[in-house]
């Protein structure tokens, strides 16, 4: 009774909303196929995510990342975006204001046809040249274990944001704008750790925005949230907005 309850709570207020904002996270993704980071299937030859996805590492052994990197595109390339992606890229074309910031970087909210979107930890699809700085999409799989930048022939880089490293400047002042203009936030499969992320909820709720969790479990976000919807995205989402 309790969750159909809530469930319709949100509804009327996304019925009646003009400018919403949703956070997404790998959870969003586990549902087409997508092994999550702290998932049981998140692991790669006993590597953690933290372990692999830094610059340290990188500089380390180039060889070992791209290894990582090239499994995850394989993978992801195999994959498509699921109801979830898709009610949520239908949203943005029914709203005035609407704008959708992704942890992931899988890149199925575009393919889903997203474009009011931040991408703040980058795209799996992107690569960045480690010494004239230039940025290419590349759909190679799989890609050359150590590739080439095609301008001045530098190692290139995932053109992801690692651990340690700053997020791009206008996506953090896109997402926090996003974030202090809407009047209902929606949080989507996040484990809510990942710092700066991880304190969006909170900048929503000072600004008066109604903020709601779908998660299969609970989070450090639950506490900070008007409503928490434990289920399925590719359920739950669909059911949100029909
Ligand atoms: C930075 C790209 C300036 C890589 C990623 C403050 C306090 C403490 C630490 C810090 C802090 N500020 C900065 C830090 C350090 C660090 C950080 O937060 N560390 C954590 C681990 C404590 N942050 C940074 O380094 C950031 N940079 O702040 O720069 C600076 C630097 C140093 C010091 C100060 C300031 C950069 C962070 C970005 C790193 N890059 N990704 C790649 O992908 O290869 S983060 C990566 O991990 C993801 O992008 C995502 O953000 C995170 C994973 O989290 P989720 O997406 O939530 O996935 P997860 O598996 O954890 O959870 C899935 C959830 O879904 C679960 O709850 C599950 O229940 C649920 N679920 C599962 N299935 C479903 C579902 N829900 C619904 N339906 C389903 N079907
Ligand atoms: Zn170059």
């Amino acid at each position: 009774m309790q969750a159909e309850r809530s469930i319709s709570a949100v509804k009327a207020r996304l019925a009646r909303a003009r400018a919403v904002t949703v956070l997404t996270g790998a959870g969003i993704s586990a549902d087409s196929g997508v092994p999550t980071f702290r998932g049981a299937d998140g692991l790669w030859r006993n590597f953690r995510a933290e372990d692999l996805a830094t610059p340290e590492a990188f500089a380390r052994d180039p060889r070992l990342v791209w290894e990582w990197y090239n499994w995850r595109r394989e993978l992801i390339a195999t994959k498509s975006p699921n109801p979830a992606h898709y009610v949520l890229a239908d949203l943005e074309r029914r709203l005035e204001r609407f704008w959708l910031i992704t942890q992931n970087v899988d890149g199925l909210h575009r393919a889903a046809g997203s474009q009011q979107l931040s991408e703040i930890h980058g795209n799996i699809w992107k690569v960045r040249c480690t010494r004239c700085g230039r940025v290419d999409e590349n759909r190679t799989v799989p890609i050359a274990i150590l590739p080439s930048c095609t301008a001045c022939n530098g190692l290139l880089r995932p053109h992801i944001v690692w651990f340690g490293e700053s997020l791009a400047t206008e996506d953090l002042d896109r997402s926090y704008e996003a974030l202090r203009r809407c009047e209902v936030l929606l949080i989507i499969g996040t484990s809510g750790v990942v710092y700066p992320a991880a304190s969006f909820a909170p900048v929503a709720k000072a600004a008066g925005a109604f903020v709601v969790e779908i998660n299969l479990d609970a989070t450090p976000n639950t506490e900070v949230v008007d409503v928490s919807l434990q289920g399925r995205a590719k359920e739950v989402v669909p059911e949100l907005l029909s």
